[in-house]
């Protein structure tokens, strides 16, 4: 499982970082982003803190869905969104990039049904280590039912 996690953390940063994995058609996660006040009242809304996230909602109907985070953490956290096939992550399909403490991002994304978490690939150094912030927890959940 850790190892898992760390190919697709990698894979993700790597997709981030528009450093060309192969792939058909890679989404743009950033270009989902969207001004705050153009999130829907539907919207689901995120808190990040060290290390966790809390979720106003983890159910949504496809179409059109609103990620709203609000970082009541002290340092910069993000929310990608990741779609999960069983024990297999997909690419991120959107994201609400670095978000500074106290400060709040939006993005507007169009999901299919399916289960899909929400992660921080943002990561730090400790000791040493680059330890990332999805494995200190920074991990949650979301079912998307068809509508
Ligand atoms: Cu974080």
């Amino acid at each position: 499982m850790k190892v898992a996690r760390l190919v697709v953390f990698l894979g993700a940063l790597c997709l981030l970082a528009g450093c060309g994995v192969a792939s058909t058609n890679p989404p743009v996660p950033e270009a989902h982003e969207i001004a705050i006040d153009r999130a829907g009242a539907g919207a689901v809304r995120l808190t990040a803190e060290e290390y966790r996230f809390g979720l106003s909602k983890v159910t949504v109907r496809a179409g059109q869905v609103d990620f709203v985070l609000t970082n009541r953490g002290k340092w910069i956290h993000e929310a990608v969104v990741v779609p999960v096939e069983g024990t297999r992550y997909g690419q991120p399909v959107a994201q609400v990039g670095s978000v500074p403490s106290g400060e709040s991002g939006a993005a507007r994304v169009t999901l299919a049904p399916g289960r899909y978490i929400i992660v921080c690939l943002l990561a730090a150094s400790r000791d040493g280590d680059v330890v990332s912030h999805w494995s200190q927890g920074m991990e949650a959940e979301l079912e998307v039912t068809p509508s």
